[in-house]
């Protein structure tokens, strides 16, 4: 399954033109390679850039202004073509041939204006002193912090320990086979290999991913983990002929920390969580169990099986856990427990009948971030059901820290809810530069302002 956005035909340059909309900018995220440089790349900047609207052998390059910018994506006009804007081009700031004002010079490459302009011009020299005087440029180390933000402390035969995709309460031992884009595709130790050799049971994230943890770490805090079925052998996959190497938590993410101290989350207490097997939906949920080190196990109401498989380990920093009212007080459609309807349901209520209490809002971690992204908005983002996807998708929904995102062409369903810091959303563009496949939208846009169909989707854990 999946397929490659650029076999299908997909551009973004068109598809934004079309649909009219913008791209959220790559100040937006906050792990995306040249984020904290993005103040400086700006709509009128002046760039070099490979010119191929020429005949000669040799490559040549010419001045072109940034006329727009999508993600990493800028729409180019050369210098000449003034205001005609027939031959503008998208071309991406993180891979294509594109330079600060003055690379040509210092690397002796020439600057060739191209053919469709060459002629209305007499004097080059003159006509590009007068458009240079005052402009800006790119910053100089632009490639060099791409290539920089774009290394990854793990590799292949690196032991990490991540969630179990068949059991979500647990976590299971895997390898790091490969790494693109600092995005991790993990093999379980234990996950079997197929006739041909191929593997059975994957696993996608971003090595910056809550799921993703030290070798060591369920033990520490108490997480239950599937013990290894030391039967299979995965020794023909080349992941495993390494050496493997334990991870090790300076390779993660520090997350948040939180004093566990007089006043914490306590097993039984409620809340609001979304739920991690249909990240559109936010539901009615309780404490199951209190870990070390601030994280907590979630269970959702109404719909557990009673032995447990399916909690889900949320650290009390994680965005997807919210104090109770959350949703009403933003107008978001709280899933309630079975046999419960949205004219009778309140929380006063359902906490007397269960005899139990709310967690405190003020464990919570929903403070404003000011993020900038607004509804809308397109980008790259993993269907965070099937992880090894990154989809072309539109910010539905900004609230507080969240974003309800939507994947282009598919049914409301489908949509997740993930923190604006999520390390599995990307500008326009990402793909592109990391060598990552992107899924395109898939036929056309379903009508909008449709309600939210009933029929829900078939949870499938990842
Ligand atoms: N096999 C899955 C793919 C869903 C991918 C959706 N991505 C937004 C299905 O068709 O259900």
């Amino acid at each position: 399954f999946g397929q490659d956005a650029t076999l299908a035909g997909f551009d973004w340059g068109s598809y934004l033109e079309k649909s009219g909309l913008l791209a959220a900018p790559v100040s937006c995220f906050r792990h995306a390679p040249l984020c904290a440089q993005w103040d400086d790349i700006y709509v009128g900047l002046k760039v070099e850039v490979l010119n191929t609207h020429t005949a000669l052998p040799s490559k040549v390059y010419w001045i072109a202004t940034v006329v727009q910018l999508a993600g990493y994506k800028a729409l180019l006009r050369h210098e000449g073509f003034e205001d005609d804007d027939s031959h503008d081009l998208w071309c991406n700031l993180g891979t294509a041939d594109v330079h600060p004002i003055g690379w040509c010079a210092v690397n002796s490459k020439l600057l060739v204006p191209p053919q469709e302009v060459h002629h209305h011009i007499k004097d080059w020299k003159s006509y590009l002193i007068e458009r240079l005087v005052g402009a800006h440029t790119l910053p100089v180390d632009c490639h060099v912090k791409m290539a920089d933000s774009l290394r990854c402390p793990f590799r292949q035969g690196v032991r990490v320990e991540v969630v179990d995709r068949s059991q979500v309460s647990r976590t299971r031992l895997a390898v790091v086979d490969t790494v693109v884009g600092g995005r991790l595709r993990l093999l379980y130790e234990d996950g079997g290999l197929g006739p041909s050799g191929e593997v059975l049971s994957d696993f996608w994230c971003h090595m910056q991913s809550p799921l993703l943890h030290p070798v060591g770490w369920s033990e520490r805090v108490g997480h239950s983990i599937k013990e290894t079925d030391t039967s299979v052998n995965m020794s023909s996959h080349p992941a495993f002929r390494k050496v493997l190497h334990n991870s090790v938590p300076h390779q993660f993410r520090k997350l948040r920390t939180v004093y566990m101290g007089d006043t914490f989350f306590e097993e039984g207490m409620k809340l609001e969580a979304i739920d991690p097997l249909n990240l559109g939906n936010i539901c009615v949920a309780s404490v199951r169990k209190v870990l070390l080190d601030g994280y907590i196990m979630v269970g959702i109401d109404g719909v557990e099986i009673g032995d447990g498989s399916d909690w889900f380990c949320y650290h009390a920093s994680s965005h997807a856990i919210l104090p109770v009212g959350y949703c009403e007080n933003n107008d978001i459609p709280l899933t309630l427990p079975p046999g419960y309807d949205h004219a009778t349901f309140t929380w006063t209520k359902y906490l007397e009948e269960t005899g139990t209490v709310a967690v405190p809002r003020r464990l919570f971690n929903t403070g404003d971030v000011g993020h900038g992204f607004t509804s809308g908005m397109k980008l790259e983002a993993v269907d965070l059901m099937e992880p090894r996807l990154v989809c072309v998708a539109t910010v539905r929904r900004c609230v507080g820290r969240l974003l309800l995102l939507h994947f282009d062409g598919w049914e409301p369903e489908f949509d997740q809810w993930v923190d604006c810091q999520s390390p599995e959303i990307y500008p326009v563009g990402w793909c592109e530069i990391t060598g990552y496949q992107l899924q395109p939208p898939i036929g056309p846009e379903p009508p909008q302002g449709q309600e939210r169909s009933h029929t829900s989707k078939k949870a499938k854990p990842f």
